[in-house]
């Protein structure tokens, strides 16, 4: 295959991410419905220091302006996610046309300005009206939500070819249902469990409906795969990182590409594991023409089989690792024992403590080594032979970090949130130079 000067294939993407919630603001505008997430940070005490998405980065009323920026990048895909409500203020049934538009536009101006749109279908943003009837955790959501993929495929299908169903169904599960840092805030294992069926469930039946609508359609999924590596080759280091990856990884990648739960994880979830329906997994496990990736660290085991830190690691303002040679070793692990289909990393990236400078830049050389390093381990796995066919930046802006509220920043493009200013960080400017070599 042809390679550029900085040996990516020729055709290799390179793009940005981001999602409706933590960045269009207009949360109660032109007919949008209230999300989980609207309600959840207006709860006092939900998310740090009160922040709500309310305003976000206002890309909502600055979607040009945010396109003209990523094309001063140079980026050849953006990857952005719908916000369900704003479609479909109750989930279902009712269609808001003003949030229809708003999608049209922005594929539009993105489309004149070169760049790809790969659509995530579901970021976390869950219709409250849905919630009010047991949201994931009642069957009939998954229906619902391939209702809703029909709809955006319908409407967009004519420019629209990569469509990516859920993004990180293991957050929503445990973070939202378990650990209940996440909206809606529940705290229940079992109900956790039968909530990340009914997500696979809801992937299978929206990419049966994305194809019925455009057989030519590209329909992937978004994990966030966060190896178990262990620090000593101990029987408790083995055995604590085989289950944590089980129960966190496999448990969504097991059903997908071998039409089963991990056993191990079955048996550890016992009487909590979910119910099943006959047929469910067949529509599970039906093709993926892609697998998106996040990957941000790694979970590290110690030899006695508890999480540990390296000590010699660098850690970002998220207290997350930085060691890129495990974003390689889990690219080649999904291609050798899992026979992946083609891989985008669909995010990747950190959150540092960026200040603008007094001359008037954001020099962000950790951000910029991050990004480096983590690159140069996808092109090494591309060497080993990962289909790789794609890189996505978490993220475009500086946003709303959901519990964290606006405290973490991971844009390569600063966000002024009183001023709504953005300023390309010296991050921005190098991922701009490296696609520009391509
Ligand atoms: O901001 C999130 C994103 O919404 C999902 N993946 C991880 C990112 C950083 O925490």
């Amino acid at each position: 295959m042809a390679s550029s000067p900085n040996n990516f294939p020729k055709n290799f993407l390179w793009g940005a991410a981001t999602a409706s919630y933590q960045i269009e603001g207009a949360w109660n505008e032109d007919g949008k419905g209230e999300s989980i997430w609207d309600r959840f940070s207006h709860t006092p005490g939900k998310v740090q220091n009160g922040d709500t998405g309310d305003v976000a980065c206002d890309h909502y009323h600055r979607y040009r302006d945010d396109v003209a920026l990523m094309q001063r990048l140079g980026l050849q895909a953006y990857r952005f996610s719908i916000s369900w409500p704003r479609v479909l203020p109750e989930g279902r049934g009712r269609i808001n046309p003003a949030g229809l538009d708003f999608y049209d536009r922005l594929v539009d101006v993105l489309l004149e300005a070169k760049i790809q749109p790969f659509v995530t279908l579901y970021h976390w943003d869950l219709p409250h009206a849905l919630q009010d009837w047991n949201g994931w955790g009642n069957r009939d959501t998954s229906a619902y939500f391939a209702d809703y993929a029909a709809l955006m495929a319908h409407r967009l299908g004519d420019r629209v070819k990569n469509w990516m169903t859920l993004n990180e169904p293991q957050v929503v599960t445990f973070n939202g249902h378990r650990g209940g840092e996440h909206a809606p805030g529940l705290r229940d294992e079992k109900l956790a469990l039968q909530v990340s069926h009914h997500l696979l469930l809801a992937h299978g039946l929206a990419a049966q409906a994305i194809r019925a609508m455009d057989p030519q359609a590209q329909v992937g999924i978004v994990l966030n795969l966060w190896p178990f590596e262990t620090q000593a080759d101990t029987p408790e280091a083995r055995a604590a990182a085989g289950s944590g990856w089980a129960k966190n990884c496999g448990w969504f990648l097991e059903p997908l590409l071998r039409a089963h739960y991990p056993p191990v994880a079955l048996e550890e979830y016992g009487e909590r594991a979910p119910m099943i329906q006959p047929g469910d997994m067949a529509v599970i496990s039906q093709r993926l023409d892609f697998l998106g990736v996040n990957f941000y660290q790694r979970n590290l085991i110690g030899s006695d089989g508890k999480p540990v830190r390296a000590p010699d690691s660098e850690y970002t303002e998220m207290g997350w690792e930085v060691h890129a040679p495990a974003l390689r070793r889990l690219l080649v692990r999904l291609h050798q024992e899992y026979h992946a289909p083609p891989i985008y990393i669909a995010e990747n990236g950190a959150a540092f403590n960026d200040k603008v400078d007094a001359d008037g830049c954001l020099h962000d050389a950790r951000r910029v080594n991050y990004l480096r390093e983590h690159i140069e381990q996808a092109r090494l796995a591309l060497q080993e032979g990962v289909d790789l066919r794609g890189y996505f930046v978490w993220s475009l802006l500086d946003n709303f970090e959901w519990g964290w509220g606006y405290s973490k920043r991971f844009g390569i493009v600063y966000v002024d949130y009183a001023t709504q200013q953005r300023v390309i960080k010296d991050s921005g400017e190098w991922y701009a130079k490296m696609i520009n070599s391509s």
